[in-house]
């Protein structure tokens, strides 16, 4: 089909968020199954890469819960061992990359969801639920800076 001028507003409002498999993702061997959930529902890989997070990172990354319970509990998993920082490109991906996750507590996270087939409660204070996903596209346009500073 040859390309014509509506296809630009066809294709338009692609969307960029910030993807994060924590430490229980990459331990266990599910950063290939992760990604592969963002590239079947389509969605485009942009920047992808593995490092071991600083606290300063960290606490730029979750600023929001400074002061809560899980705080502490929540820097200390992010510190044990190496992440994958991703940034995943679409229309909607922010709230598609929400939905292909689930909800926060993996108990209850609906199966077909990352978290609802592939994560349980492990009874430590913080929830380990294998990945982030940016909240809106403000939330999505500060922590790419914060993990892709040079882009
Ligand atoms: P989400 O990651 O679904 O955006 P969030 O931003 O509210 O959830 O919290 C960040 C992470 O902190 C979350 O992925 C797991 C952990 N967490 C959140 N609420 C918690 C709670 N009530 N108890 C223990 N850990 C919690
Ligand atoms: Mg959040």
């Amino acid at each position: 089909m040859t390309p014509t001028s509506s296809d630009s507003a066809i294709n338009g409002g692609i969307e960029r968020t910030l993807v994060l498999v924590k430490p229980d993702g990459v331990r266990r061997s599910l950063v290939g199954e992760i990604i592969n959930r963002i590239e079947a529902k389509g969605y485009k890989i942009a920047e992808l890469k593995m490092l071991s997070a600083d606290r300063g990172i960290l606490e730029a990354h979750y600023a929001e819960h400074k002061g809560k319970p899980f705080y502490e509990p929540l820097l200390e998993f992010m510190l044990s061992g190496p992440i994958v920082a991703l940034i995943a490109e679409g229309q909607r991906v922010i709230e598609g990359f929400r939905s292909l996750a689930g909800a926060t507590d993996p108990t209850v996270a609906a199966p077909g969801t990352i978290r609802g087939d592939l994560a349980r409660d492990q009874g430590t204070k913080v929830v380990q639920n294998l990945v982030h996903g940016s909240d809106s596209a403000e939330s999505a346009e500060r922590e790419i800076k914060i993990f892709f500073p040079n882009l």
